[in-house]
């Protein structure tokens, strides 16, 4: 396990199933996590409590998911110094185009990194948030390049499946 600390949190327990996928990334890397429901519309007061004091629980970085009208990661953002990377859900008939901008659209000042929308984007932030916090943790450096190198053996496995799978089909 690495020392690094990383505060996943999100607006609302139905965010939990797509979130998960960034948790298990973190896990991958031995990062230490805490994983919070906190709702910046139904908990507005919750949240500037939990990102005020967040470093002196040894957090350094949030991983905030929320769909629909999401603010969730804006306020983190408004509350704290530390870094953050949103992640845009899919919780409406807006398919998350309304998370996608309301996280995205921060005002100058106030920075949200922000990745795609869903599944993808919550493995992203972990990914994302593994890169930030090797620069100040040695020990998640090679982590990172490891896990690189093992996106590289998979494109060059399903390479070489393909004249297999052809034959296949007579093709
Ligand atoms: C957002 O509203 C949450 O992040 C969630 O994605 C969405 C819907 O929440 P529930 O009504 O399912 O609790 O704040």
């Amino acid at each position: 396990m690495s020392n690094a600390k990383v505060a996943v949190v999100m607006g609302s327990i139905s965010d939990l199933d797509v979130m998960m996928h960034g948790v298990k990334v973190l896990k991958g890397y031995g990062i230490d996590y805490e994983v919070r429901v906190l709702s910046a519309h139904r908990a507005p007061d919750k949240v500037g409590e939990f990102a005020r004091s967040a470093p002196d629980n040894g957090i350094e970085l949030f991983i905030a998911g929320a769909g629909a009208a999401a603010h969730l990661a804006g306020a983190l953002a408004a509350h704290s110094g530390l870094p953050v990377i949103g992640v845009p859900l899919v919780a409406s008939s807006l398919a998350g185009f309304d998370a996608l901008l309301a996280t995205v659209q921060m005002p100058g000042g106030v920075p949200v990194a922000t990745v795609g929308v869903g599944k993808s984007g919550a493995v992203n932030a972990a990914h994302l948030a593994a890169r930030i916090l090797a620069l100040a943790h040695p020990e998640l450096a090679g982590k990172v390049a490891a896990e690189r190198a093992g996106q590289l053996d998979n494109v060059l496995r399903m390479d070489g499946e393909v004249p297999q799978r052809l034959a296949e089909e007579g093709l």
